[in-house]
């Protein structure tokens, strides 16, 4: 099988590049190692940036994000059982969609397989070669026959636990682990405030989000080593409860728990983000804590650099848009990672009682809500900072 990009990784990453590069006349073949079902059903992300839904228009994948998207124009910031609602439209003139990003991956399989792209899922064994060579390879068993892409570039968009951030030989790793993990779950309940809360509490952090007008998303602050089954339902209201109760009245709607997880929290950034022939997009690169709500248009924006960087290849035989790939990402990435980290600090109790650090927690706090410089700052950042150029080279 021949084609111009091997797509290594069927998350947003690596289809919405299957998808902005088939705009641009460029072929691609993604290989994912799990079915389509799990994909299209692992519960992430839900925030989208303005630009992410810019850019998901502009790759014609926008007609449900268009009709099911809630758009937000604000957030609340809940410490000290009060409430301050940042208005991210007035501070920024943007506010954000909330869409599962589930849904978007739905979205841009059904676009890819329409257009006749080739995306395999259940490609196991997932093997690159010659990256170093014009003709990398990348060999892979499908229904336990062997099968092989051979390509011009090769992309990783294979996630955290993939296998190319790997091959970049003599890569250096930054990365910050935190002493606390995040238990989600998502119930059948109408949210109980038509925007996400972001709550500080002693007992910890909490946040509420939604999916739908029907489904509510909310998080836990627990300890990294938190056994889900300690967390049975009724212990999970009683504390979500607790965290976002305030002193005004909010109440907290309750309802069937569809799904429970335990996520861990780290900052990781690997760089560069390039070997050769091969290229890294998204969490395959690095990753974020997910209190900023970064991870997902972190990889949308690496993906659009790509994708100009390759159309300029394809289009104009420019090699200096592809060697500029790393420079280029690192300063969204780097922005992404600080903010990330400075709302997870903010936000969280410290576990080991740190009464130092939950001041200075609480002083940000406190400052976000009653200046608005700072105030624009977090929505600058939450809204998402503008992209220095389009995705097409065209
Ligand atoms: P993904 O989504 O992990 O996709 C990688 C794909 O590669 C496949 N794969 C392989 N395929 C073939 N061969 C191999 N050897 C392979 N190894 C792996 C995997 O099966 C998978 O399908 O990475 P991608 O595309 O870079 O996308 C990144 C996002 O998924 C991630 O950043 C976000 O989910 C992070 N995130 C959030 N991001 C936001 O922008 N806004 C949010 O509100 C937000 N909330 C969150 C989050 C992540 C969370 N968790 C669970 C980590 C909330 C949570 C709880
Ligand atoms: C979500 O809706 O899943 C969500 C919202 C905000 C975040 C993280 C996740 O910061």
């Amino acid at each position: 099988m021949r084609t111009q990009v091997g797509i290594i990784g069927a998350g947003p990453a690596g289809l919405l590049l299957s998808q902005l590069l088939a705009s641009q006349g460029i072929d691609s073949v993604v290989l994912e190692v799990r079915d389509r079902d799990y994909v299209e059903h692992r519960v992430r992300a839900g925030v989208l940036e303005h630009g992410t839904v810019q850019t998901l228009r502009e790759a014609g994948v926008a007609d449900r994000l268009d009709a099911e998207g809630l758009v937000h124009e604000g957030l609340n910031i809940r410490f000290g059982a009060r409430t301050h609602r940042l208005d991210l439209h007035d501070l920024t003139g943007r506010g954000v969609t909330v869409y599962g990003q589930q849904e978007v991956v739905k979205d841009l399989i059904a676009a890819r397989l329409t257009a006749g792209g080739d995306v395999r899922f259940g490609a196991a064994d997932v093997t690159v070669h010659d990256i170093g060579g014009p003709r990398p390879r990348i060999t892979f068993v499908q229904d336990g026959h062997p099968d092989e892409v051979r390509c011009d570039f090769v992309v990783g968009a294979d996630g955290f636990h993939g296998i190319c951030r790997g091959l970049i030989a003599g890569r250096t790793e930054f990365e910050r682990s935190y002493p606390y993990a995040w238990l989600g779950i998502l119930a059948r309940t109408p949210p109980s405030c038509p925007e996400v809360i972001y709550a500080r509490h002693p007992n910890g952090f909490a946040l509420h989000s939604m999916r739908s007008p029907q489904v509510t998303r909310l998080y836990l602050q627990v300890a990294p080593d938190e056994d889900l089954a300690a967390w049975p339902d009724d212990r999970v209201w009683a504390e979500l409860q607790v965290r976002l109760g305030d002193d005004e009245g909010f109440t907290l709607s309750e309802g069937p728990v569809l799904d429970k997880n335990i996520t861990p929290m780290r900052s990781f950034v690997a760089t560069p983000m390039q070997r050769e022939r091969l290229f890294l997009v998204g969490d395959a690169a690095h990753i974020v804590p997910p209190t900023g709500a970064k991870g997902m248009n972190l990889a949308v924006a690496d993906v659009r650099l790509l994708a100009h960087a390759l159309g300029g290849h394809y289009a104009a035989g420019r090699a200096d848009l592809l060697a500029g790939y790393t420079e280029a990402a690192s300063r969204r990435v780097w922005r992404a990672t600080h903010f990330s980290w400075w709302m997870t600090s903010m936000l969280h109790k410290s576990p080991e009682g740190d009464l130092f650090d939950d001041r200075l927690a609480e002083t940000q706090l406190d400052w976000v809500a009653s200046s608005r410089s700072m105030a624009t700052a977090l929505a600058e950042n939450y809204t998402g900072l503008p992209y220095e150029q389009g995705w097409s080279y065209r």
